[in-house]
């Protein structure tokens, strides 16, 4: 089954995607997605440069000897756009293998091990009512799961909070924005949003939270210690996790269960956070971390350590990884829960799909492959526009996380 074409589609349906169709001879394609918030091109050339000539005449059924040449060949290993680049191909030949077979991606990985997948969406509001009210709208559409991010009073913007009502894109035309930070406003805001949503929606409803890298560990170990009480689901990127020891000092002081890993991209950024259970839930994807053959990788060695898989599934990550994810969910053991900010509609029409979501939790489909497509001439209609995420500065102007 020889590769005989492989091909970049960058398109801009209200934000920027980069998706990678791979063909073979028997004219069966499959999907990757490539797409890297605020760098896009940077992985679009990686693979139309440097990837797919080498991609062309292989055998598109050896995905694990295909995933070892682009990872050991390449010699530069690791980053986000060698490894968004090596699981666009990876997820490709997924896709290709699953159709070939004529049967859906997740039974090639084990199965299913459960009926349908937990996910949680993006609850925020301006303020503290706003962020009440909008975890409601959430629980109505039948989230049994809802992250809330607020503002916080005296800052004028900050992480999370949507400019819109559903949908949440942090990236923007232009050149990038700067906000202001305060984590000692943010530290003393946090708990009460909290006690306010456990006051208003009781114990059952999973609640969580980003703290997006902006916590020292010390600030982050105050910050969970301060939420036990409301006993969230997760507190997620506590802080940067270059360090990966930082999580000890946290671990020490809290119980709140911490999730980190969404900006990683090999096993090798969390394995000593997984080994040393620094952490409850790793949420490495399908497009930024190798692909799903990688992503298993990192799953076997979690379940060892009774840590569990909460793969990131923002809006800057396409359908095409809404659908591997939802297929490395449904079979992979140790999950824990799935991130599913619904995309837009003009989104969804260019990337058609089987996945749905229903009652709190979603399926991939029995579509054989991976259950989505990308409709070309659609695309098209959509020129790429370069966007960049916010930067972000503390109130004396320091340069911080945002
Ligand atoms: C966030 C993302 O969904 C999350 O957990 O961290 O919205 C993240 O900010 C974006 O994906 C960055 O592109
Ligand atoms: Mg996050």
């Amino acid at each position: 089954m020889k590769i005989v074409d492989a091909r970049v589609i960058v398109s801009c349906p209200g934000r920027n995607f980069v998706t990678l169709k791979v063909v073979t001879e028997d004219g069966i394609h499959g999907l990757g997605d490539a797409t890297l918030n605020g760098r896009e091109l940077a992985v679009a050339s990686y693979l139309t440069d440097h990837v797919i000539p080498c991609l062309i005449g292989r055998d598109a059924r050896r995905i694990e000897d295909i995933w070892q040449y682009l990872y050991k060949g390449v010699y530069w290993r690791r980053g986000p756009v060698t490894m968004s680049a090596i699981a666009a191909v990876d997820t490709a030949l997924w896709d290709i293998k699953g159709k070939a077979l004529d049967t859906p991606v997740y039974n090639l990985i084990g199965g299913r091990s459960r009926d349908s997948v937990l996910v949680y969406g993006h609850a925020s509001g301006r303020d503290l009512e706003d962020t009440v009210a909008a975890v409601a709208t959430y629980q109505a559409m039948g989230y049994k799961a809802i992250r809330a991010q607020s503002g916080i009073p005296g800052l004028a913007s900050t992480y999370g909070v949507s400019k819109g009502d559903l949908y949440y894109e942090p990236a923007e035309k232009g050149l990038p924005s700067e906000s202001l930070w305060s984590t000692e406003r943010y530290l003393n805001f946090t708990p009460t949003l909290f006690k306010r949503l456990r006051q208003e929606f009781g114990d059952d409803l999973h609640l969580l939270h980003d703290a997006h890298h902006r916590c020292t560990p010390i600030e982050a170990a105050r910050l969970g210690k301060s939420l036990e009480p409301y006993h969230l689901f997760w507190l997620e990127d506590a802080v940067p996790a270059e360090a990966q020891e930082s999580f000890r000092l946290i671990r020490q002081h809290t119980t709140t269960p911490l999730a980190v890993g969404e900006i990683f991209n090999t096993i090798h950024d969390c394995y000593q956070l997984i080994q040393e259970q620094l952490i409850d839930y790793i949420r490495t994807t399908v497009v930024h971390a190798g692909g799903i053959s990688h992503l298993r990788r990192i799953a076997s060695l979690a379940e060892l350590y009774h840590v569990r898989t909460g793969s990131h599934g923002a809006t800057d990550l396409s359908p095409v990884c809404m659908a591997a994810a939802l297929h490395f969910d449904i079979s992979v053991h140790n999950f824990g829960i799935q991130e599913y900010m619904r995309h837009t509609p003009e989104t969804d029409a260019v990337f058609p799909h089987a996945y749905v979501f229903q009652d709190g939790t979603m399926y991939p489909g029995d579509t054989p492959g991976l259950g989505v497509d990308i409709n070309e001439a659609l695309a098209a209609t959509y020129p790429y526009e370069r966007a960049y995420l916010p930067m972000n500065r503390t109130l004396d102007g320091t340069m911080h996380s945002w």
